[in-house]
């Protein structure tokens, strides 16, 4: 297991990478490149700046997240040929700076969606909290306004001013998208970026959809095993892959994460893993908390076990966190409550590792004394 921190560069983020580095176990960085519009080219010489800074402050940038697909494919427009060439060659620049997975979603018109961003728990703190029943009937241009205003004056990722505003557009477009159309749509898009992938060796990863079921009548399809299992199948290669976010995909209870991981994992098919917790409030309702399996509704020991029984050497990182000790930053991705995510992970991670190593040991001493007598 390689331990990351997401990042969002120099300009977008509050946190610095000097900061990131006193994390302990901390060896990587995820980023992305921020200002470069959905559907055009990553530039080489952007990328290999953004890998520059993170080494320079002795980190390494291996993982992206995410390298966002412009709606055009997910809508399987006329237009997406143009845009697949884009990304297929977006993918082969990331390549020449050393990056190894990709981490994307296919969630039609909106990134991960919250009622609000900034609950107030119990000890003071703020979290991020989705309440279907508040979000249902609302008109989703009035539930933008809320997430910008709630948003501290970022742009949260995937809440990209010049996406949004063409959204009375893009739901007309969406009327005929239905699951099996979306199926089709992400199938097209893989056949044609996997044997990019399979040249060049980056590891596609798809993140669930947060939350995972149909918000606002909008088609979803990375929500439960089942469909994991088919998204695999599209393109039957070990670089049509996962990321396998605990709290996205646990915010359903019917979905067993540890289960999850021990599926696509025992097939090597978890290129990057994203950890944290959640509270179930009632039916589609949640709030998030800290990672400690004690203040939210995820076993993280069983979330933890099911990465080391698969014996994981990706990527892992925390997941959103709480908004803490005073600190102003981006929703979910504050600096101290993800760092003390990690280091309660760190801890799992170590007494499960030699609580391993000592029932191996001791397995082989009973099967030693066994022979001898
Ligand atoms: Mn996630």
């Amino acid at each position: 297991m390689k331990m990351t921190f997401r990042w969002f560069g120099e300009q977008h983020d509050t946190i610095r990478l000097e900061h990131i580095r006193q994390i302990p176990g901390v060896t990587g960085v995820v980023g992305a490149l921020y200002d470069v519009p959905v559907g055009d080219v990553w530039p080489l010489e952007k990328i290999l700046h953004l890998k520059r800074l993170v080494e320079d402050a002795g980190l390494q940038l291996e993982v992206i997240e995410s390298v966002n697909v412009h709606e055009d494919i997910k809508l399987g427009a006329p237009t997406r040929d143009r845009y697949i060439e884009n990304y297929r060659q977006s993918i082969r620049n990331l390549a020449k700076a050393g990056i190894k997975v990709i981490c994307y979603n296919f969630m039609p018109v909106f990134d991960w969606l919250r009622s609000d961003l900034a609950k107030p728990l119990g000890d003071g703190s703020t979290v991020l909290y989705y309440d279907h029943a508040a979000i249902k009937d609302l008109d989703p241009m009035r539930l933008v306004e809320d997430v910008e205003q709630g948003a501290n004056g970022f742009t949260l990722p995937g809440w990209e001013p010049e996406r949004l505003k063409e959204l009375k557009t893009l739901f007309e477009k969406y009327q005929g998208v239905d699951e099996e159309q979306l199926f089709a749509n992400l199938k097209y898009f893989l056949e044609q970026i996997i044997p990019v992938c399979e040249e060049v060796d980056v590891k596609m990863a798809i993140h669930p959809d947060d939350p995972p079921w149909s918000v606002f009548g909008l088609p979803r399809i990375v929500t439960c095993e089942r469909n994991l299992e088919r998204i695999l199948k599209l393109v039957d290669s070990p670089y049509n892959g996962l990321t396998l976010c605990s709290g996205a995909l646990g915010a359903n209870p019917e979905n067993d994460v540890p289960a999850m991981i021990r599926r696509f994992g025992a097939i090597g098919r978890i290129h990057f893993a994203h950890v944290r917790n959640v509270r179930f409030i009632g039916e589609k309702s949640f709030h998030e908390t800290s990672h400690l399996s004690s203040d939210g509704s995820l076993d993280l020991f069983e979330i933890m076990k099911a990465y080391h029984d698969i014996g994981f050497e990706g990527y892992l990182r925390p997941d959103h966190g709480r908004m803490i000790w005073g600190e102003r930053g981006r929703p979910g991705y504050g600096l101290y409550d993800r760092a003390l995510g990690i280091a309660y992970l760190n801890g799992l991670w170590e007494a499960i590792d030699k609580l391993a190593g000592w029932s191996a040991e001791l397995a082989r001493a009973e099967e030693g004394t066994f022979h001898r007598t």
